[in-house]
C-alpha cells in the first residue's frame, strides 16, 4: 500500500473544503495544548491510505499533562517557520515537511505564512511519540487562529490527515474512535468516553529512548502488505476495542488490562511475522514483561502495553503505585485524571474534560 494521504490532493482537499471558509486569514495568534494518548486497544491498518481510514476502531486513555503547546502567529516574512522546542527548524526537514503539508490542507491555493511553534512536554527520556499530542495541537491551535470555531469531532476528523492517533488526543480521558463505514472518512472521528477513572494508572518504563528503526506508518503499510497474521487482525481488533470499552464501563480493571495486554501482544504478533519480520520490541522489553508477568502471579494486578517502540507502558489502579515505582527501574507514572488547571482550561459537565484551545 503506498502511502499518499499528503500527497493526493483531491480527496483530502474535498474533506477540508466542506468544513473551511472559501478564504482564510489569521484573526489572532493562537495557542492550544493537546496530551499524548496511548491506545488500549490498538490501531493497525488503514482502509484508505489517502484519507488515513483505520480498519478498525480503537480507544485510547490520554496523558493529561504530557503533549504538546503549539502556538501560531502571522510568519514576519513571506515563508512559514516551523520551530520545534525552541529551536528553528528547515523547512525541507521532515517535521516541518508533514507540518506544512498539514497546514497547506486549510491554506488550499492562498498565501497565508506563518509562524507555528511547538513545545513538547513529553519527556524525551520517556520515548514517547509526539504526533498524536503535536497534530491534535496544531489542528486545535488552527481552529483558533483562522476562528473557524468547527466542532470537536470535525477538528479530530481533520487531525486524521496529520496522524491517525491524533484523532484521540483532543480530549482527555478515555476516548474512542470508530473507524466508521463511509468512504469519505466523514464518520470516522473519535469522541470522549464520559467516563472518570481517578485511580486509574499508566507508568512508561524506558527501553529504547532513542529514534524509532521504523516509522509507525511504515511498519504499519509494510505488516498489511506482507504479513500473513494480519488477516486475522481487524475483526480481532474490532472485537477488542468494544470488550475494552465494555471492561471500562463496568470498572472491571482485571478485564481491561488482560485484553489490552493480549490486544498489544496480537499487534506484534502480526508485525513479526511481516517479510521481512518487524520487531519494535528489544531483549530488554521481554525482561520488564516477564518481570511484570511473575509480579502478576503473585497478585499484583499490573498490565502491559506496548505500541511501535521497544518501550513498555504499565497499567495499573493506584493501589498498585508504591510498587510499580519501587520495582520498575526508570519509571514515569502518570496520572490520566489530575493536570494543571491553569493551563489546560475548564472542565466540562459530568467529570468530561475538555481540551481548552486559548487564544492570546
Ligand atoms: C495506536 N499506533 O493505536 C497505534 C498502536 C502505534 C501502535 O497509531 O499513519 O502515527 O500517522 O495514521 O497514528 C501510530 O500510528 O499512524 C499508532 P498514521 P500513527 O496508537
Amino acid at each position: 500500500m503506498t502511502d499518499r494521504s499528503l500527497t493526493d490532493p483531491a480527496k483530502p482537499a474535498a474533506c477540508f473544503a466542506a468544513h473551511l471558509p472559501a478564504r482564510l486569514s489569521v484573526q489572532q495568534p493562537a495557542v492550544a495544548y493537546a496530551p499524548s494518548n496511548i491506545a488500549l486497544a490498538k490501531y493497525w491498518g488503514k482502509r484508505d491510505a489517502v484519507l488515513n481510514l483505520p480498519l478498525n476502531s480503537s480507544l485510547s486513555i490520554s496523558l493529561a499533562d504530557w503533549g504538546s503547546h503549539t502556538r501560531i502567529f502571522p510568519a514576519e516574512t513571506a515563508y512559514d517557520e516551523v520551530w520545534l522546542n525552541g529551536v528553528s527548524l528547515p523547512l525541507d526537514s521532515a517535521f516541518a515537511s508533514k507540518i506544512i503539508c498539514f497546514v497547506d490542507l486549510y491554506r488550499r491555493e492562498q498565501t497565508l505564512p506563518l509562524r507555528i511553534e511547538t513545545d513538547n512536554t513529553l519527556p524525551t527520556a520517556a520515548g514517547l511519540a509526539s504526533s498524536a499530542s503535536g497534530f491534535a495541537a496544531l489542528t486545535l491551535a488552527l481552529d483558533a487562529a483562522f476562528n473557524l470555531k468547527l466542532p470537536k469531532s470535525v477538528l479530530s476528523m481533520l487531525a486524521r490527515f496529520g496522524s491517525g492517533s491524533a484523532t484521540r488526543s483532543l480530549w482527555h480521558g478515555f476516548v474512542r474512535w470508530d473507524r466508521g463505514e463511509k468512504e469519505d472518512g466523514s464518520d470516522s472521528f473519535a469522541r470522549p468516553l464520559m467516563l472518570d477513572w481517578p485511580e486509574f494508572r499508566i507508568a512508561i518504563v524506558p527501553v529504547d529512548t532513542g529514534p524509532k528503526s521504523r516509522s509507525s506508518r511504515d511498519g504499519m503499510n509494510h505488516t498489511v502488505a506482507t504479513s500473513p497474521l494480519f488477516k486475522i487482525w481487524p475483526a480481532q481488533a474490532e472485537a477488542d476495542c468494544t470488550a475494552v470499552h465494555t471492561a471500562l464501563e463496568a470498572r472491571d480493571f482485571a478485564t481491561l488490562g488482560a485484553l489490552s495486554e493480549a490486544n498489544a501482544l496480537a499487534l506484534h504478533a502480526t508485525m513479526m511475522a511481516a517479510r521481512p519480520a518487524l520487531c519494535y520490541l528489544k531483549p530488554q522489553s521481554w525482561r520488564v514483561l516477564e518481570q511484570l508477568w511473575a509480579a502478576r502471579a503473585e497478585g499484583h494486578q499490573i498490565y502491559a502495553t506496548m505500541d511501535a517502540g521497544a518501550n513498555v507502558k504499565l497499567l495499573f489502579l493506584s493501589s498498585e503505585e508504591v510498587f510499580v515505582r519501587r520495582s520498575f527501574a526508570n519509571v514515569s507514572v502518570i496520572r490520566p485524571f489530575e493536570w494543571p488547571q491553569s493551563w489546560l482550561g475548564k472542565v466540562g459537565p459530568g467529570g468530561q474534560n475538555w481540551v481548552s484551545k486559548q487564544v492570546l
